[in-house]
């Protein structure tokens, strides 16, 4: 079966990063399913459209399904999120590896929360810039998924 993916990135925190989720997703999709991309999609806004058809409590509890399905989460942190936020820490607790993935170009400073949650194994905080995305998750998923 497909390796199970769930990526993360911001939504009502801010959208200024949809165009690099649309690229992670776009590599993401050659080593596997991934649960959760309409995260990149134009027409999903930080106003809420969307939402109002949904609810929130649909979309809380089918994220957090989805979450306990995946084999790895892969969020894109520059963005302040409490949403993503909220995923990592729910994936932290379900033991699901994690790649967290930021861009100092982005001139903030990433939460401790998130860079300490680096342990060398499972959890992983990478620092790059978009033209090493395709080489950087080529290699994570290489060495994290062997069978491949
Ligand atoms: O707090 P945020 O909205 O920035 O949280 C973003 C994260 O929460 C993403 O990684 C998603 O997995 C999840 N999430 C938040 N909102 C949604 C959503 N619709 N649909 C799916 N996943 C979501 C929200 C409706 C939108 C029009 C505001």
């Amino acid at each position: 079966a497909a390796l199970r993916v769930y990526f993360c990135g911001s939504i009502r925190g801010g959208r200024e990063d949809r165009a690099v989720y649309e690229r992670i997703i776009h590599e993401l999709g050659k080593f596997g399913t991934v649960l959760t991309e309409h995260i990149a999609s134009p027409t999903l806004t930080d106003s809420g459209e969307d939402a109002a058809e949904l609810g929130d409590r649909f979309i809380h509890d089918r994220d957090v399904q989805w979450l306990e399905a995946a084999d790895v989460v892969v969020a894109e942190v520059s963005q302040p999120s409490l949403g993503v936020g909220y995923e990592l820490g729910r994936a932290v607790a379900m033991n699901k590896k994690m790649l967290c993935l930021f861009r100092p170009s982005s001139g903030r400073v990433l939460s401790a929360m998130i860079r300490g949650a680096e342990n060398g194994s499972s959890i992983r905080v990478r620092d790059y810039d978009p033209g090493e995305i395709e080489q950087l998750l080529l290699q994570y998923f290489t060495v994290t998924f062997p069978a491949l």
